[in-house]
Parts: C-alpha cells; structure tokens; sequence
C-alpha cells in the first residue's frame, strides 16, 4: 500500500483516522466483570446488592462527580446529606437527571459525558424522565453489554482496581467467585493502607493470620511481602497501586517524631522494606497516585474528597533512590504537572501517566498533554478512563481522544514547519506508543 505523506491539508483525518483506529489500553479503572457481582439487574433478574460491576443509567447518573454537583445546585440545607443516603439509586438518580440535566444546562464534564454516552448508544439525551432509558439497560445482559461497550470505546483491556483491604472485595477473591480469570480485564493490587494508615493495616493483617506487630520488625516485614506475594499471584495482579495524600513526603522528614510521624515511618519501612522489594523480584511497577486528601466533606462520601499539591521532590527522591524499581506516577494538582513533566526527565525508571480525577476535563487534559509532549516526546502515557460505571467508558475515551487529536494535529503541523517529511505510519506507531505500548512495554522492562 502506497504511504501515505503528511501535509498540512491531510494532517488532522490522518490523527483521527490514528486514534480511532488505536485499541486502547485502559491502564486505571474500577470497572469489573459480572463474576464481582453487579447490584443492576439483568434480564433475568438477578442482583447482587453488594456487586462490584456498575453499569446502566442509575449508576452512571449517581456517579460520586455529579452527587458533588447535584449538592451544588439542591444544597444540603434544602435535601440533606441523610435524606438523599436514604433515597434508592434509582431516586437519587431522578433527583440528580431533573436537577443538573433538565432543570439547568448539563454543561459539566461530568454531565455532558452522560449526554456523550447516552448518544453512543444511540438513545436520544434529551429525554425528561430515566423511563426509556431504564427500559434499554433493562434489556441488556452485562457480560455482552461489556464487549459492547468495548468494541464502541475502542478498548481493547481493561486495568481494575482491586482493594484488597476492602472487605467486600476481599471475600470475592477469596470465596473464588472472582479468580476466574475474565481476559478483558487486568487486576491491580490496592494496597493504600499499608502506606497511608499502617496502624490500621497491620491490625487487619493480623487477623488475617500474619504475624504483624502494630510497629514494623523484621518478622512484620517478611510477613507483609509473604501477604503481597499470595495477593499478587491469587489475583494474578500486573502492578502493586496506592494513592496517596498531597503532604506525602519521601524521605520522612529526619525531625519527625509524633504520633502520625510514627504511623508514617512505619509506612515508610513498609515500602523500603516489603512493598519494593516484592516490586523487584516479580518485576511489577509500583503505581503512586498523590495528591488526594481523602473525606474533607465526609458526608458526601466518595464525593467528599479533595485535591492538594503535593511534593514533587518526593517522587524524584524515591525514583533515584530506588533505580531497579518501575514507578507509575500520576498528581492530583494541576500545579504539580510541570514540575512532574521534568521529573520525568531526570527517571528513565518514571512512567508518568493520566490526567487524574479533577484534571479530566478537556481544559487541563489540553494544556497537560501539550506540556508532556513538548517536555517528554511520546514517552508517557496520557489517559487512563478512571472509569467506575462501565458506561463511561463511552465519553471518558472519546473526550480525551478529541483532545489528544487537537493536540496531536498541532504538535504535527509544527514538524512539518520545520521541512520533517512525516508518514501515516509514523503517527500510527505515535497513536499506538500513546494508547497502548507504553504502558505494555513498561510492565515487561
Ligand atoms: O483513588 C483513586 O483511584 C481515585 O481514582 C478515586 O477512586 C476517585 O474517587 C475517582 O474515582 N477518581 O476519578
Ligand atoms: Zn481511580
């Protein structure tokens, strides 16, 4: 086939043409398959209050981003916190439809993300009530519905997040109901706890059967790398994950001696000690997400955490420190992006990846990605979905995917500025270092 040369005329078909046409790989999410359980009904029926797998149209609208919206509009003064936690899914999700989509505009990222979906799907987004709505996913068997939205998202493997300090997910790998291995998903270990509250953790590692004192010692260490290797292996886990608080510091500080300094320097061992040495010998990336500081409004529950700028210094010190181990690093501050960018530049060991959480709206995910490519080339991976509810995957992709396109096409037309010839083969290989291979190529390295 004859190649195809890049002009200014042709340039942005060509990107698009490349990012629709790229499988994705969807490095973070908190999707799961039906074997986890799902509280939406299917069509024969059957729920599992306590599943995993969200999907369907009340999920989607009772998203923890629009019950912080929806609290905006309807405060809690008029509808308090304790009357909407009493409202079923479905009621809380007409209150939110009413309130943030018909009776004001749903100019949110949030909002117009569900508009974006409801349209992928082929129903019309200006509906009044949920009725037709709730009618099509009532059809919908979940495990197709899965492929589905897949094959519409353009995602070719799903990365989860699977906590294995939560008790509900807990007791699903370990009653097996999980471990069945679905092939579109990928399993990551959680581990925030042994990092962010130690004393907590090593109380429930200790009736979990390991020989944890509440202050790390040698035996305490061995046993957390004996608990993270059989969690690695039962969940057959492709990288170790935490999330972190903007006030993470590494090293501690040397004058640290309080009580939280104590949970902090336990923690602290635990990573040294256990967490990156198991890193090393199974050859998995530590993935630190850092920059959340979690329940500032606890009575919106998921809804109720915040964002903080965090220490950029720490990430550099850990990843110069620690050269045998791999570091997936995303930041919750838009503050912290530039910083993170010439990081990235000193650690050949850091993967910098996603415009997280607060930072995915197009806004920020345009001038972060525009910053990653001016500071590292194509050598960092630039979204993940986060996706909780599978449906999301529908906008998440296709929102960050126009963005990477504007980027992409203006980033090529200054190439061509310069005299540089430039293939469709060459923005094909770009679109698939982008979407797939860089995070491929850095789980084998
Ligand atoms: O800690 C995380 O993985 C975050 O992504 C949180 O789950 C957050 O609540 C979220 O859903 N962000 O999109
Ligand atoms: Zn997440």
């Amino acid at each position: 086939m004859d190649e195809i040369n890049l002009t200014l005329e042709n340039v942005e078909s060509v990107v698009q043409h490349a990012l629709l046409h790229q499988p994705i790989t969807d490095m973070h999410t908190h999707l799961y398959p039906p074997t986890f359980g799902t509280p939406v009904p299917n069509r024969t029926g059957s729920t599992d209050a306590g599943g995993l797998m969200l999907w369907g149209i009340d999920q989607t609208l009772t998203y923890h981003y629009l019950v912080a919206e929806v609290f905006r509009v309807v405060p809690a003064t008029q509808l308090s916190f304790e009357t909407f936690w009493k409202m079923t899914v479905a009621q809380q999700a007409d209150h939110i439809w009413k309130t943030l989509f018909v009776q004001r505009t749903p100019i949110s990222e949030a909002c117009r993300g569900v508009l974006t979906l409801l349209a992928r799907l082929g129903l019309d987004p200006n509906e009044k009530s949920l009725d037709s709505y709730r009618r099509y996913f009532s059809q919908q068997d979940p495990d197709e519905y899965i492929n589905r939205v897949m094959e519409l998202a353009g995602v070719q493997s799903i990365t989860m997040t699977n906590p294995v300090f939560d008790d509900n997910e807990r007791q699903r790998w370990l009653n097996g109901a999980a471990a069945s291995g679905d092939r579109r998903f990928q399993a990551v270990l959680r581990i925030d706890p042994i990092l962010r509250d130690y004393p907590m953790a090593a109380r429930r590692l200790h009736e979990w059967g390991y020989a944890v004192q509440p202050q790390p010692d040698a035996r305490g260490i061995a046993e957390v790398q004996r608990f993270l290797r059989q969690w690695l292996d039962r969940q057959r886990a492709i990288y170790i994950a935490v999330s972190l608080p903007p006030d993470w510091t590494y090293p501690i500080r040397p004058d640290a001696n309080g009580p939280a300094d104590s949970a902090a320097r336990a923690g602290e061992t635990m990573l040294e000690q256990a967490v990156l040495p198991v890193c090393r010998e199974r050859q998995v990336p530590l993935a630190l997400m850092i920059g959340a500081r979690l329940r500032v409004q606890p009575q919106l529950r998921e809804a109720g955490n915040m964002v903080g700028r965090a220490d950029v210094s720490a990430v550099v010190n850990l990843c110069l420190r620690h050269p045998e181990n791999k570091f997936f690093i995303t930041m919750l501050s838009r503050e912290n992006q530039h910083e993170l960018c010439v990081a990235g530049r000193k650690c050949g060991n850091l993967m910098i990846f996603g415009c997280w959480w607060f930072l995915n709206n197009p806004s920020l995910i345009d001038e972060i990605t525009r910053m990653r490519l001016e500071l590292l080339g194509t050598s960092f991976i630039p979204q993940h979905s986060d996706a909780r509810v599978l449906d999301q995957l529908l906008y998440k992709w296709p929102h960050s995917r126009a963005c990477l396109q504007r980027v992409l096409t203006d980033k090529y037309r200054d190439l061509l500025g310069t005299g540089l010839r430039l293939t469709q083969a060459q923005v094909q290989r770009d679109a698939r270092l982008l979407l797939a291979e860089n995070f491929q190529d850095f789980l084998s390295r």
